[in-house]
């Protein structure tokens, strides 16, 4: 096999998830702007997805969040999202949106609302078993926004407890991924703040547990990239949540705020061997303002191209490089890799996996976005949050 060949076949298993709630309504605490089209239920979701997948052949699994995607007989949902060519991935858990949870949710200071959150996570590992998901992914909301409002370490305590309950629930081949983020609902101490909180709980809890990297959620200017290349080295970087940013937690496409971090993201994954499908590579964006299919067919297109120029980088003139000190010239090596235009490789890639070259095209050739304004008239349309 040519190393090109290699790439090419590399690019041609890569997978990436996207997020139900991405196809449905968003927007800031100012604004909802309704979009016409948009699904009305967890099947129309999907039946989005579908597009997605149709159209760049790297989409075939959906997350879900619960109770976003509440239906009444989830294996039924799964069974669905296999017609239509997919499959179910990670469950997102939700122990942020009840009236109980303004002190936090399995951290809370009363033991009646940490039952209450931790009911929540028993539910959606129930879920899981009836779709066949691997991944529970838990993000707590939990926090404090004053200085001696509780007591921050006592907080630490009832996670790992809530946590280690959950993690003997999980079946042998669940996981539990914790996701981090610094800051937002909670403005002065976060109890999962960064990747080391996070990873220090997966470590205490075992194998099944590992931390997800949201690239929206760390302080500004933070190396993302050294905290992959640590998770990898570790084994413990069980998923990302892609989505790109320029202040704080913005949720733009990824790719778009700074494809050039993303592409160093993708390096660390290739370098550290991380591009395989024991790491979930998800998307979790919202599409406030722009059209949400196409915005999310341009995310997935982001990130293969950043892996594509990862997968470009050449790794023995890199390495030579490096070992003679010479820092311009492997710094060379990498931006070679980056300044590289893979749009026509991927449009061979694509090809020659019996896709059209361009799925942005693609998508809009097919009626699709015509056809949900058409039909989906009436009843409630979803959005984050419903
Ligand atoms: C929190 O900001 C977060 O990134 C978590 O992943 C949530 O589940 C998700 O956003 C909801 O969009
Ligand atoms: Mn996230
Ligand atoms: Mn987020």
């Amino acid at each position: 096999m040519t190393e090109l060949d290699a790439v090419k076949a590399a690019l041609k298993t890569q997978a990436v998830e996207t997020p139900s709630w991405a196809y449905g309504n968003s927007g800031t605490r100012f604004k909802v702007f309704a979009q016409q089209g948009v699904p009305r239920d967890p099947r129309e979701k999907l039946a989005d997805a579908a597009k997605v997948h149709e159209f760049t052949g790297a989409a075939p699994t959906v997350a879900l969040h619960i109770p976003w995607d509440t239906v009444d007989d989830y294996a039924a949902l799964a069974k669905y999202a296999e017609e239509l060519g997919l499959r179910l991935g990670t469950i997102n858990s939700n122990t942020f949106q009840d009236d109980a949870y303004k002190l936090g949710s399995v951290c809370h200071p009363d033991a009646a609302v940490r039952r209450k959150a931790l009911d929540h996570l028993f539910a959606c590992v129930d879920v899981m078993d009836a779709t066949g998901s691997k991944d529970l992914k838990v993000w707590l909301a939990d926090g404090t926004n004053y200085p001696g409002q509780d007591d921050i370490r006592e907080r630490q305590d009832r996670l790992a407890e809530a946590l280690s309950a959950v993690y003997d629930r999980l079946g042998d081949d669940q996981r539990l991924l914790l996701e981090y983020k610094l800051f937002e609902p909670a403005f002065y101490s976060t109890d999962v703040p960064d990747w080391g909180t996070a990873y220090a709980h997966c470590l205490k809890l075992g194998d099944k547990a590992q931390v997800v990297v949201d690239t929206g959620h760390h302080a500004p200017g933070t190396n993302i990239e050294f905290i992959v290349a640590t998770l990898l080295r570790e084994g413990k970087l069980g998923a990302f949540d892609f989505n790109s940013r320029f202040y704080a937690d913005d949720d733009l496409m990824a790719g778009a705020a700074d494809p050039f971090q993303l592409f160093r993201i993708m390096y660390e994954v290739v370098r550290g061997g991380g591009l395989t499908p024991d790491i979930a590579f998800m998307l979790d964006q919202c599409h406030n303002i722009e059209a949400k299919i196409p915005a999310i067919i341009r995310s997935v297109m982001n990130v293969q191209e950043a892996t594509a120029k990862a997968l470009l980088v050449d790794r023995d003139a890199l390495a030579a490089a490096q070992r003679s000190g010479d820092v311009l010239d492997a710094n060379a090596v990498l931006m070679d890799a980056y300044n590289t235009d893979v749009r026509p490789l991927l449009a061979e890639v694509r090809e020659e996996s019996g896709l059209g070259p361009d799925p942005m095209a693609a998508y809009r050739r097919s009626g699709w976005a015509e056809r949900i304004v058409a039909e989906r008239v009436g009843g409630e349309q979803a959005g984050w949050g419903a």
